[in-house]
């Protein structure tokens, strides 16, 4: 009889490996730690810096070639060349007079954020809306949309998808509108996807009453359309800094009005008109506003809150 062959650990790993698997003591890489890395970095991009970049594409690519003009943010953390945050990308995008956006769908949820110029409309699943400077707008998951400058000035808003998301969960579906525009389109001053500036402005002032001058106030921009994503606008009056907070949810903040600072693990951000500045998860921040500031938060809150994994705390 044949001597039983000697065992070794050696030979153990070898067999995992060959396997497609791994020993959960051995691995090198742990899989779980004890709170969350922060992996994404905090950055910013300056609207003034940006602005004549997209004037440059302008000038070079049309509507032809680019279904849309649209810059996007990636964080520079190493290894990503896309996501502005884990769940999020932002984008800057530029509508010249005359130009159309070809409707399209898609399964990542979108919203704009309106900073300059007028003339330009959206169409979202047959609804024509004007997009007015601070206004927000809507693009839910699968809805058609096309966008067309109809006045005499260029047009620039910011773009934020859940495009990063739809990655890591691998549901992602696009179409391109088959007659490159829809049919059926009817006009409307208002609709449920559009959040107009005065509006925000009212609901603003009510909030500023109701805790007092001198806090921050912040209204959420609802009843909530997008299953993914969060918005809420936040007025920070001259010289008011908010509380320090660290949350699980990954956040965009985009400068609507004024200027000041943002503080982040220690980092400071300066910020003005049109900026973006990126917050990933459970880095802690503080905003200070230099002039009365309002800014859009874009956060994935949502999703961490529907999985069970919101956790914010004020350090
Ligand atoms: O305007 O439909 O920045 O589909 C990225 C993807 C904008 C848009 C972006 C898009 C759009
Ligand atoms: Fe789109």
């Amino acid at each position: 009889m044949a001597a039983p062959e000697a065992d070794s650990l050696e030979a153990l790993y070898d067999a995992f490996a060959s396997m497609n698997m791994e020993g959960g003591w051995h691995r090198k890489f742990p899989a779980l730690w004890p709170e969350p890395r922060r992996n994404f970095l905090p950055h910013v991009w300056r609207y003034a810096e940006v602005k004549p970049i997209l004037d440059r594409a302008g000038r070079l690519v049309d509507t032809a070639q680019a279904e849309r003009r649209n810059l996007t943010m990636f964080n520079p953390v190493e290894g990503n060349v896309y996501s502005t945050v884990r769940t999020i990308v932002a984008a800057y995008q530029m509508i010249r007079p005359g130009e159309v956006a070809r409707a399209h769908r898609h399964t990542p949820n979108a919203l704009r954020l309106i900073l300059e110029g007028r003339g330009t409309y959206t169409v979202v699943d047959g609804s024509q809306v004007e997009m007015r400077p601070g206004d927000v707008l809507l693009t839910p998951n699968w809805a058609w949309h096309s966008h067309a400058n109809g006045g005499g000035e260029d047009c620039y808003w910011m773009d934020f998808l859940d495009v990063p998301l739809v990655h890591l969960m691998e549901p992602m579906f696009y179409q391109p509108h088959p007659a490159g525009l829809e049919a059926d389109v009817t006009e409307l001053a208002e609709a449920p996807i559009a959040f107009r500036w005065e509006d925000t402005l009212a609901a603003l002032d009510a909030e500023q009453a109701r805790v007092g001058e001198g806090a921050p106030a912040s209204v959420t921009l609802g009843p909530a359309q997008l299953d993914t994503i969060a918005l809420r606008m936040m007025r920070i009056p001259a010289g008011v800094e908010t509380a320090s907070l660290r949350t699980t949810a990954n956040n965009i903040f985009a400068v609507v009005r004024g200027n000041g600072t943002t503080v982040v693990d220690g980092q400071a951000m300066e910020w003005r008109f049109g900026d973006t500045v990126a917050i990933p998860a459970w880095r802690p921040f503080t905003h200070h506003a230099a002039e009365d500031a309002v800014l859009l938060q874009v956060t994935d809150e949502p999703v961490l809150a529907k999985l069970g994994w919101l956790r914010t705390e004020t350090p």
